[in-house]
């Protein structure tokens, strides 16, 4: 069948996506809550590659020893029977009230090494099932109001817990890579490491920065008004792509989570084709969650969406790059000259001083026309279907 989706194809789900009840903030669950184990079986009938989870998506925050020691066995009995991998774990720091005001950057002494505390107990939990990714969103690490607080302050506690939870795992042996995931706003006013690049600047200041990267989210960076694309291109091009979050998103709205490719096309289109022309191999994970009007029938659907639409489009760009008249145009859009690419690929005086004697045709340069309305429109036909 065409489009099927596989384990090869590392497709993942969060259990708090397709287990998603359908709250929001004005109104109460549309749907059931479904057993973690449930949705393992489900996952695999559709033929996604693994699961991820929060800790408290598993294990409820009150569990008793015993308590925790029943679910997992259930759980572990699901990727058992199906194959499924756990390869991304990661923790709830947003939930509880005592993380109102933040968690790693809250001001109250207390919460930090609450959140620590937390941060290791679900890195135990999450290196027992197999993950190698450990995601931290810091959904609640921001603010309201700057009165009361310092941001160079929220910005050193930050960098405290990273630092420790990085030596938390080395010293257990784990061999966790770690990914930040930016959002602008939501829940809190501003969230600290707002975008990629942001993220990008704070990893350099860790202790061991190669255990982190990114987990860029297409819904974050939209809300942002950013292009997606380009955001995740800087983190491949600075090899920090450890993840990625899938979903769609209208720009200027609340965060909605939709379905994958279910408003942005194009966007989706260019992102299916950067993932996999630059060889990421990590999982494919989609952050998303069915409408809230639907069933759970419609979860499944929403499910089976998220990864035909990439199969689709990972199936387009191959298109793309076997058509003739495309690559003819991106040819011709892309100049070469050997002469000049020797001079510049690299500083020597000669090379400067060479260069500093050319004459360039300045006007010939600015009346060029590249050709790029005619290479969109064969982009937005394959697209549509009728190339
Ligand atoms: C959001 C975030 C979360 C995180 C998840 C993993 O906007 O709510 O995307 O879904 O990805 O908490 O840490
Ligand atoms: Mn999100
Ligand atoms: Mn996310």
């Amino acid at each position: 069948m065409a489009y099927e989706p596989k384990p090869e194809h590392k497709f993942t789900f969060g259990l708090w996506t397709v287990g998603n009840v359908g709250r929001d903030p004005f109104g109460l669950p549309t749907r059931p809550p479904l057993e973690p184990d449930y949705i393992v079986y489900k996952l695999a009938e559709i033929g996604a590659y693994g699961v991820n989870l929060h800790d408290n998506d598993l294990i409820p925050v009150e569990a008793t020893e015993a308590e925790r020691e029943r679910i997992l066995k259930r759980f572990k009995k699901a990727l058992q029977d199906t194959g499924l991998v756990v390869p991304m774990a990661t923790t709830n720091l947003f939930g509880d009230p005592a993380f109102k005001d933040g968690a790693f950057t809250s001001p109250d002494a207390r919460v930090r090494a609450y959140a620590l505390q937390k941060t290791m107990r679900a890195m135990d939990l999450g290196a027992e099932l197999g993950a190698k990714t450990y995601v931290f969103w810091g959904g609640r690490e921001g603010a309201e109001v700057d009165a009361g607080g310092n941001v160079l302050d929220a910005l050193a506690h930050y960098r405290e817990a990273l630092n420790f939870l990085a030596e938390y795992s080395e010293d257990q042996g784990y061999g966790y890579r770690f990914a930040l995931e930016p959002k602008p706003n939501e829940p809190r006013g501003d969230i600290y490491l707002p975008v990629v690049g942001a993220a990008l600047g704070f990893i350099a200041t860790l202790d061991k920065p190669h255990l982190f990267g990114l987990n860029p989210e297409v819904a974050h960076e939209t809300m942002a008004g950013l292009n997606f694309v380009h955001a995740v291109a800087q983190a491949i091009d600075a090899g920090k792509l450890f993840h990625i979050d899938l979903n769609d998103q209208k720009m200027g709205r609340f965060d909605q989570d939709l379905r994958f490719g279910a408003e942005n096309l194009k966007t989706a289109f260019f992102l299916v084709k950067l993932l996999e022309d630059s060889g990421y191999d990590g999982p494919r994970h989609f952050d998303a969650h069915a409408l809230r009007t639907e069933d759970e029938a419609g979860v499944w659907e929403f499910a089976k969406g998220c990864m035909r639409t990439y199969l689709i489009l990972k199936e387009k760009a191959e298109r793309f790059g076997r058509d003739r008249e495309i690559q003819d145009l991106i040819g011709a859009y892309k100049v070469q000259d050997e002469a000049l690419a020797r001079l510049t690929a690299k500083y020597s005086r000669e090379n400067a001083r060479a260069l500093k004697g050319l004459e360039f045709d300045r006007e010939a340069l600015g009346r060029r026309g590249p050709g790029l309305e005619r290479l969109d429109q064969l982009t937005v036909e394959l697209l549509l279907g009728v190339r």
